[in-house]
């Protein structure tokens, strides 16, 4: 065996060499990795021993693309493609053996190799578009030749990873090889290929599959209708449909001329730099620095949930769609049957739709059970209180868990804003209480907050954040405040959103400045939505607000056909000249300047309250760190992923220009806006949110 260099390593059996990668944690394609493919294909090829060549990775995956950690810096090594092009431009066939994932940059290697093989468990995607990328190492080039134009566009724009069957079957692998028994199954291959004489396959000389598309832009207009709602905002889903219409009407080597462009573009942006952020961020977010990996968990076998009402419902279902029997407690029957209905309707509506089959869909409704007592959740090891939000009634619900439930369990909340430390004083074991706070519908958002109160144990957070990853959540851990982080920073863009329409701005002024921003809706489109009676009280009300007017009117959002906008038989919202009236007259009654703002400004105000209030948050120790702020606003409320979140963006707009920026609105305005200390040193010393150690 010839030691290639640090991570790589040359055998020969027999004729055929076999060129093996380890470089842990995933073999990414960092420089030494480039090194010891570019290095060990010349020396196998210049082996006269050696017939074909094996390129395989050790650990627990095929190549998972290019090193993220090392864009943006100077490249050293041999480049990517020179790595290809020794791959490609060998005289002796090569195999890729794929194992794990080969992905991106990893799988772009595979398709410079003459044959791929790989096992039942392997996966292929280029999952570039994830980062804000495009397949750059000839993806969009080779990928519409084997697979045929529409299907590239689909793998590539949705960055699925697919199967290895259906690899298979559109023929991204050429042979299947034994779980477990790669390397000398894709030694037999190679031999089999040398004996029988098989060619020096090139993907870039297939050419049928993209002519057949030349002469038709119907496929691009087609294919970008269908994708525009989805990738609203994104660059990196064009410019991944620019390269394939270029592999249709150019030359191979005139298209990778287009995709390396592309690619700069894109790679040098802030899109990727904020997606690439998200997904570190993502990575990190499990990371709690004084509750270690190894620290005890709680077996959780059973789940109990308390109250079968929309989060409830939606709660349960998570539980039950990742294998654990659920019980579910209601007070009242018709409430319970009304309940256990609705989520018989979502898993039935999902099956209908193809995402698992009818029995599935039967199989995830057995495991819920109804019931109107609160004892048949003695022996349940994960208890979690969805009830309305009212102190009282939760604090007698917690009173009764802990004389119910069996020690040990996990007592939890899902409130979104009340005290859990002063929940868990209900009970003599506050170090069992926690508060896992879902969102809505929470059968389908990705966020968890898990709140951890004075008394919580290591355990019990440690548990209930690898819950959070097996229910296929994306958690951040959270402090004890009033909304936690998530809804703290909300009520900062509401605050300001109210405050821009007392001053005259309408609401469609602010929605089309946070939509065009990227959110899916702005503030008043999604009061509208969510309904402008929540907690609203008819007989309390005396027209004092905006909203008590809209509400006295039967405006009370889309369901009534009118709120803040008025909407037509297919709810498609209008501005309203009734709502404009009535903003018009509050302001000229109240006495506040009437103002109007650039939608620069507009966006200022609504987002840099929002970064200072997230520096406020970090600086009372109520995130772990930045990243986690962004996390939670990505995944809970919209913030669009290509701008990184709240704290991300801040960073990128220059946290001086934040700071200025909450100067003027604290002179403005006053104290609520007030600089977060935080945000002062920061800018003092010249530092970013990124450079705030985690904390603890
Ligand atoms: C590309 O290829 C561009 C090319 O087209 C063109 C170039 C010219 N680089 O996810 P995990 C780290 S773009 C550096 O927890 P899993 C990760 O941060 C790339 N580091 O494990 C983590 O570190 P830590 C296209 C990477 O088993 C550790 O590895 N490829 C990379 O749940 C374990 O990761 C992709 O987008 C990387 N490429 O999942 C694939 N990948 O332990 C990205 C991972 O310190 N990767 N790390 O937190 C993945 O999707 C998953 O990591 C994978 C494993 C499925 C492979």
């Amino acid at each position: 065996m010839t030691a290639i260099n640090e991570v790589t390593d040359l055998v020969v059996e027999g004729d055929i060499a076999v060129l093996t990668l380890n470089s842990p944690p995933v073999n990414a394609l960092s420089a030494k990795v480039r090194d010891g493919i570019f290095n060990g294909i010349e020396q196998a090829v210049g082996d006269d021993a050696v017939k074909a060549v094996v390129l395989i990775c050790d650990g627990r995956t095929f190549i998972a693309g290019a090193d993220i950690t090392e864009f943006g810096g100077a490249q050293t090594g041999a480049s990517l493609f020179e790595a290809q092009a020794m791959i490609e431009g060998s005289s002796k066939p090569v195999v890729a053996a794929i194992h794990g994932t080969a992905l991106g940059g990893g799988l772009e290697v595979a398709l410079t190799c003459h044959y791929r093989i790989g096992v039942p468990s392997a996966k292929c995607g280029l999952p570039e578009v994830n980062l804000g990328l495009l397949p750059g190492a000839g993806g969009t080039q080779r990928l519409p030749r084997i697979v045929g134009v529409e299907k590239a566009l689909e793998f590539m724009t949705s960055g699925t990873h697919v199967p290895a069957n259906a690899c298979l079957e559109i023929g991204l692998l050429d042979e299947m090889a034994a779980e477990g028994n790669l390397r000398s199954d894709a030694i037999a291959f190679a031999q089999k290929l040398v004996a029988e004489g098989r060619p020096l396959n090139k993907v870039r000389d297939l050419n049928d599959k993209v002519e057949a598309a030349r002469g038709k832009p119907e496929i691009f207009a087609n294919f970008r209708k269908s994708i525009a709602r989805k990738t609203r905002g994104f660059k990196a889903p064009e410019a991944i449909i620019q390269c394939v219409e270029a592999a249709v009407d150019e030359s191979f080597d005139d298209g990778i001329k287009v995709e390396q462009a592309l690619f700069r573009d894109l790679v040098t942006g802030d899109q990727s730099a904020a997606q690439r952020h998200v997904f570190f961020a993502e990575r990190q977010c499990w990371k709690i620095p004084d509750v270690p990996k190894d620290t005890a968990t709680i077996p959780v076998e059973k789940v109990g949930i308390i109250g079968a009402g929309t989060m409830g419902g939606g709660i349960a279902m998570n539980f039950a769609s990742a294998g654990y029997p659920v019980t579910i407690v209601e007070t009242k029957q018709d409430a319970l049957d009304r309940g256990l209905g609705v989520v018989r309707a979502n898993y039935e509506r999902s099956a209908k739709r193809g995402r698992f089959t009818m029995e599935e869909a039967e199989a995830r409704i057995a495991r819920i059970t109804g019931t109107l007592s609160l004892e048949d959740l003695a022996d349940c090891d994960l208890v979690i209180e969805a009830v309305f939000e009212n102190m009282k009634i939760k604090k007698e619900i917690f009173g009764n868990l802990d004389r119910i439930v069996k020690q040990g369990a996990i007592l939890a909340s899902n409130t979104s804003a009340l005290n859990i430390d002063e929940i868990a004083t209900a009970t003599t074991r506050p170090e069992a209480v926690i508060g896992l706070h879902f969102f809505s519908p929470a059968n389908v958002m990705r966020l968890l907050e898990v709140v951890r109160a004075d008394h919580t144990s290591k355990d019990v957070i440690n548990t209930s954040m690898q819950i959070a990853k097996k229910i296929g959540k994306i958690a951040a851990l959270v402090g004890v405040c009033p909304g936690f982080v998530g809804n703290r920073i909300l009520g900062r863009r509401q605050a300001m959103a109210q405050r821009l329409m007392f001053e005259g701005t309408m609401p469609w002024d602010v929605d089309r400045v946070l939509f065009g921003f990227g959110f899916p809706m702005g503030p008043f489109a999604m009061s509208d939505l969510a309904g402008l009676d929540i907690g609203w009280n008819k007989e309390a009300s005396k027209g004092e607000t905006i909203r008590d007017v809209l509400c006295e009117m039967d405006r009370r959002g889309q369901k009534t056909g009118a709120g803040y906008y008025d909407y037509d038989e297919n709810r498609n919202a209008n501005p309203s000249p009734v709502t404009e009236k009535i903003i018009n007259e509050f302001v000229d009654k109240s006495g506040i300047n009437k103002r109007s703002y650039t939608d620069e400004e507009i966006l200022q105000r609504c987002l840099f309250p929002m970064i200072n209030e997230g520096a406020k948050l970090l600086e009372e120790g109520m995130a772990i760190r930045s990243s986690d702020i962004d996390i939670v606003w990505i995944n809970g409320y919209g913030w669009p992923a290509y701008r990184g979140g709240p704290m991300f963006y801040g960073d990128l707009v220059g946290l001086d220009k934040v700071l200025a920026g909450m100067k003027e609105l604290e002179a403005e305005l006053g104290a609520e806006f007030k600089p977060a200390a935080l945000l002062e040193k920061l800018v003092a010393e010249g530092k970013k949110f990124s450079d705030v150690p985690p904390k603890g």
